[in-house]
């Protein structure tokens, strides 16, 4: 089997690619010629970008992959409010060159759908709950979203893994988990904005083996990745500073000027349908943070 990577350097890039390789898949990664992540995934890199359609076209018809999964994105929610035409081209218009190049092959087709999506919607959220995006990245998102499904009813094998937020100790430190974890694993003061939001948290690895699944099913269709639990900043912070034996209160300031334009407050999936198709994760709340933690420590 023969597995295409978008967004190949990413976190879920680096623990997909070891995923697959593991299960014997021959993966090629497409890695963006800017890219600045440190991480250098175990498999053979291609520089391209996925808003230039010619280039994945004839990259696709090059690798003939099985499976195409489209992790690239601008990731970071906070920054496309300042860049919302790049969210828009990479996260929109580079998820559909994605798919004319699938077309053209017809092979499988994975999206990396996300939790954004729901923005506002009253949780717990799951496949059938509304769309209700509250930043451009979101909005973004969502028009994928729906090409997928568009796609998808012209017949091609397209999926849409929703996943909520996940993490490791290969997110970047623009995301508060991370921002958080380096922090109390160094005994330094951290700046956040908005404490009251909630999330849910899970780890990276745990996800891209749901990706894999959703991709061995007998009909393509979208499934939520979760763990159905939520905790707000402000409780991230206090279990992350707790594990090093300290008091968040001492150490964490608010920065009103992170605070985002318009904010998600309250996302809480619900992993049913893709536990149905036995998805189950390993990894706890806790271990994640502790996992981070020790990670920034050394
Ligand atoms: O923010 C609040 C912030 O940037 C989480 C991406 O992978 O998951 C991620 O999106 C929450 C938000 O992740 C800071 O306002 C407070 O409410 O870690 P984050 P995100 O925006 O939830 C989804 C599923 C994706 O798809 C995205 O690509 O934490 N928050 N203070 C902060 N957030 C950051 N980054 N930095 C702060 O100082």
């Amino acid at each position: 089997m023969r597995a295409l990577i978008t967004g190949c350097t990413g976190q879920d890039g680096f623990y997909l690619t070891d995923f697959l390789s593991k299960k014997g898949y021959e993966v090629v990664g497409i890695k963006r010629r800017s890219c600045q992540e440190s991480q250098a995934p175990d498999c053979e890199l291609i520089e391209g970008d996925i808003t230039d359609p010619h280039f994945l076209r004839s990259v696709v018809n090059e690798v003939k992959p099985d499976e195409f999964y489209n992790l690239a994105a601008m990731s970071h929610v906070g920054e496309s409010f300042k860049i919302p035409f790049v969210a828009m081209e990479v996260n929109a218009t580079g998820t559909l060159n994605c798919l004319e190049a699938a077309k053209s092959i017809g092979c499988k087709f994975y999206q990396a759908s996300t939790s954004e999506m729901y923005g506002d919607s009253p949780a717990p959220q799951n496949e059938e709950t509304p769309f209700r995006p509250r930043s451009p990245y979101a909005i973004a998102k969502l028009a994928s979203y729906w090409l997928v499904r568009n796609y998808r009813e012209r017949g091609l094998y397209a999926v849409n893994g929703i996943l909520f937020n996940h993490e490791s100790p290969l997110r970047s430190p623009d995301f508060v988990t991370q921002k958080v974890c380096t922090a109390a694993a160094r005994g330094e003061k951290v700046k956040l904005g908005n404490l009251e939001a909630r999330r849910d948290w899970g780890h990276a690895e745990d996800y891209v083996a749901g990706m894999w699944l959703m991709m061995q099913q007998p009909f393509a269709d979208d499934y939520v990745l979760a763990t159905g639990e939520t905790r707000s900043v402000y409780e991230l912070c206090e279990v992350a500073y707790g594990m090093v034996g300290k008091h968040y209160l001492d150490y964490v300031e608010v920065d009103t000027t992170l605070f985002r334009p318009t904010e998600v407050e309250h996302l809480c999936g619900n992993p049913k349908k893709a536990e149905a198709i036995g998805w189950r994760r390993k990894h706890s709340f806790y271990s994640l943070v502790g996992e981070m933690i020790a990670a920034a420590s050394k």
